[in-house]
């Protein structure tokens, strides 16, 4: 239609077209994606008009308290991508357990995985929040159970990955390894078109992202590379910006755009068990894919994020992650560099 700019469905098709070998059952997982994260939108958009907001009371496998749009939102995916008839299973942050397809659907060869509603504590107050996906392909097409095995994989074995943005306006970024691709909902006529082709994070940042109030419970190291963003010293030459959302997807989203570098390192609030609290499947590996396809790197202060075998559904990991100099020196002082 004239004016109105690519679709992501007819995108989807270009691509589709341009892989000989392609079937058309990843354009209909996205296509089926792209239409609950829809239902979300709708769902989010209302959120200060509706009886919607607050704490339902019960608290998921992560020992959090559920809010009900993360509940609606899980429950969106799950249904719908149950029926997609492309998907073997799912694994969402709120379900302790891989989620089977029932078998009075039809099944496919691809795992979801995804975060739901990423940055839930920023529901209440009108601020971007985001929903994380990450798409494999099965280790063995044809077996007749989903074992635990086909989700604890390395993310550099992601077919794609991306996430949907819940902001000033509604975007899906995504990459199947083909360059990072950035669409904007036009809500007028219900499609996403493509706002932000071939997305490249600049190789330096001049932002960092990091919740500074933990400063008591990391190690030195990890306080030294802080302390090398804030200062008039670094490659930069000045201090660097700080911008904490505390919704990752928002974070992540302005860094790939802008250059900067997001830190959620591993700290002592429980003194037995230093750790990071991003979750590696259902929200590093994915942004790690995102952000390398992008230019960008990612790491857990020692090992690149895509190569980390996943040891639990849930495992957490610390992350830094964002433009490739920054990361690197991060990386690097967290080595004693
Ligand atoms: P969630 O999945 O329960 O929403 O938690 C993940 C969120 C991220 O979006 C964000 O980067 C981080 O938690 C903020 O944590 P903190 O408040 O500890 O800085
Ligand atoms: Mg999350």
């Amino acid at each position: 239609m004239e004016g109105i700019g690519i679709t992501v469905t007819e995108h989807l098709l270009m691509h589709q077209k341009a892989s000989p070998a392609a079937t058309g059952r990843f354009t209909s997982l996205l296509t089926e994606l792209i239409f609950s994260a829809k239902i979300i939108a709708r769902e989010v958009q209302k959120a200060g008009l509706v009886d919607i907001l607050g704490l339902t009371g019960e608290v998921n496998v992560q020992g959090e308290q559920v809010r009900k749009l993360d509940e609606f939102a899980n429950r969106v995916l799950i249904y719908r991508m149950q029926r997609a008839g492309v998907l073997c299973a799912m694994a969402s942050e709120e379900n302790a357990d891989i989620i089977e397809i029932p078998d009075r659907y039809p099944g496919g060869d691809y795992i979801l995985v995804f975060d739901p509603l990423d940055g839930s504590s920023n529901i209440d107050v009108n601020v971007s929040i985001g929903t994380i996906f990450s798409i494999y392909r099965r280790k063995e097409s044809g077996r007749a159970y989903v074992a635990l095995d086909d989700f604890l994989r390395k993310g550099s074995e992601q077919v794609a990955a991306g996430y949907f943005l819940y902001g000033t306006s509604v975007m899906l970024v995504y990459t199947t390894g083909d360059g990072v691709h950035g669409f904007t909902l036009d809500p007028s006529v219900g499609e996403f078109l493509l706002s932000h082709p071939n997305i490249r994070i600049p190789e330096r940042g001049k932002t960092y992202s990091v919740n500074e109030a933990y400063t008591p419970y990391w190690d030195e190291r990890t306080r030294a590379v802080v302390d090398y963003f804030k200062s008039p010293d670094n490659d930069l030459g000045k201090p660097y910006t700080a911008r904490y959302v505390g919704s990752l997807v928002a974070d992540f989203h302005r860094n790939l755009l802008n250059g900067g570098i997001f830190m959620y390192p591993a700290d002592r609030r429980d003194p037995a068990k230093p750790r990071g609290k991003l979750r590696l499947l259902c929200e590093a590996a994915p942004l790690a894919f995102v952000v390398e396809h992008a230019g960008g790197a990612a790491t857990d202060g020692r090992t690149r994020i895509l190569d980390i075998q996943a040891a639990a559904l849930h495992e957490r990991v610390p992350l830094f992650i964002g433009s490739r100099a920054d990361v690197e020196r991060a990386t690097a002082l967290l080595q004693g560099g």
